[in-house]
């Protein structure tokens, strides 16, 4: 019978791996029992076996722009072997032809697969795929809980779970407001408790939300509807920020050795209120992005935004860590 593969490349394998790649057992669980548990590799922990790649099987690969090259080297040995191989993930939704010119791609999906990659496998299977599939940007509510239940057990330091995707700015130099979108779509609390109680019971106490953007609403954004007197996006962003509430305040009610790391912008630096609750929620740490640390080069960085910047997203690690403290003290 066929088997389906999932690739998270790495030209580096250490064993251990520091946090899950959320696509993967996102993939997993959106792939169709019928087809049996897919074969998931995660190329951070160790590097894959082609020859459990079989004439027939499907393999689908994810990739970001650092572990695109990989990817591709990963592509071209599966058809060789006569797999059917699907790329998708945020380098190949912004740049498709890629791989198909080096990555040796029958398909590539672009944005979401959580819906489209039980299609896309049945048109392989079939043989009557088209080239490009359009995944979309789902709603909240379709987004699919990871099968955690697949991930190697005792090998991540940090699992991860995802409460928004799209983020409502547009900074110049980030892909995702183009790819992810500008709209916030966030999961249902209960839904995201779920997850991370389910990761708990494997073991894991240290969790990422792996968000774009966990502070979606600013106070600002609010002020600026009401100031305009328009009503129905005062609603809708007040709705998105009590959601944010129900959200942290479920997390508070999890047990104190909980610790919990997301991204947000500086904004959230002067609402007191949000910090207090994410503080309750154990978050512990947040990213934050830095275009410049003085005023000369940030007016560099507006006159000319395609220079090296730091942000929450594009280059988090070197950003800053902001440990989330008791804002009244
Ligand atoms: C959380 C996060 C992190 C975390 C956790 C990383 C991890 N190991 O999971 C931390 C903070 C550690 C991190 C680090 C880095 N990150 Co980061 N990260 C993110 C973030 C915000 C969310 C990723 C995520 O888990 N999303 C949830 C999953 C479910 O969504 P997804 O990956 O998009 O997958 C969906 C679709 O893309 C699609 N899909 C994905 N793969 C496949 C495969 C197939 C076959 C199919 C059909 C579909 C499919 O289906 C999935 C389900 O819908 C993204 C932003 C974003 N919007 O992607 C940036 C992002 C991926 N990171 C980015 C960068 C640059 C980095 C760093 C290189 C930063 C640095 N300089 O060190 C490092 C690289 C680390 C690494 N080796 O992977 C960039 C990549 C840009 C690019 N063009 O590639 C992004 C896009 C942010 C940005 N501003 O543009 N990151
Ligand atoms: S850099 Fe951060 S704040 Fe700016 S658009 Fe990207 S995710 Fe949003």
């Amino acid at each position: 019978m066929m088997r389906v593969h999932l690739v998270n490349p790495s030209d580096s394998s250490f064993g251990i791996g520091v946090i899950t790649p959320r696509w993967l057992y996102v993939l997993a669980a959106a792939t169709p029992s019928e087809y049996g548990d897919p074969l998931v590799t995660d190329e951070t922990l160790e590097q894959i076996q082609p020859d459990r790649i079989q004439p027939g099987d499907v393999v689908g690969i994810g990739i970001h722009t650092g572990n695109a090259l990989r990817g591709m080297q990963i592509g071209r040995i599966a058809r060789e072997r006569g797999a059917w191989v699907v790329y998708g993930g945020i380098h190949a939704t912004l740049y498709p032809e890629e791989a198909f010119e080096l990555g040796g791609a029958h398909a590539v999906v672009k944005s979401d697969g959580d819906i489209v990659w039980a299609k896309v496998i049945a048109d392989l299977v079939r043989g009557t795929a088209p080239r490009t599939y359009e995944g979309g940007r789902i709603s909240g509510d379709q987004f699919l809980p990871a099968r955690w239940n697949l991930a190697p057990r005792n090998r991540y330091m940090w699992a991860s779970v995802q409460t928004v995707r799209g983020c409502p700015k547009h900074c110049s130099f980030c892909s995702v407001w183009r790819t992810d979108g500008q709209r916030p779509r966030q999961r249902a609390s209960d839904i995201v408790i779920e997850e991370i109680v389910q990761l708990r019971r494997l073991g894991f106490r240290f969790i990422a939300l792996a968000d774009d953007n966990f502070y979606p609403v600013t106070l600002t954004d609010i002020e600026l509807a009401e100031m305009q007197g328009n009503a129905a996006r005062v609603r809708e962003l007040r709705a998105l920020r009590s959601e944010r509430f129900e959200l942290m305040e479920k997390l508070a009610k999890l047990p104190a050795d909980m610790v919990f790391f997301t991204q947000i912008t500086m904004e959230a630096g002067e609402d007191t209120q949000f910090l207090d609750a994410m503080r309750q929620a154990h978050i512990k740490g947040a990213l934050v992005g830095v275009e410049s640390v003085t005023e000369e080069g940030l007016k560099s960085v507006r006159e000319n935004p395609k220079i090296g910047l730091v942000d929450h997203n594009i280059l988090h690690l070197p950003s800053i860590v902001i440990a989330i403290s008791d804002t009244k003290t």
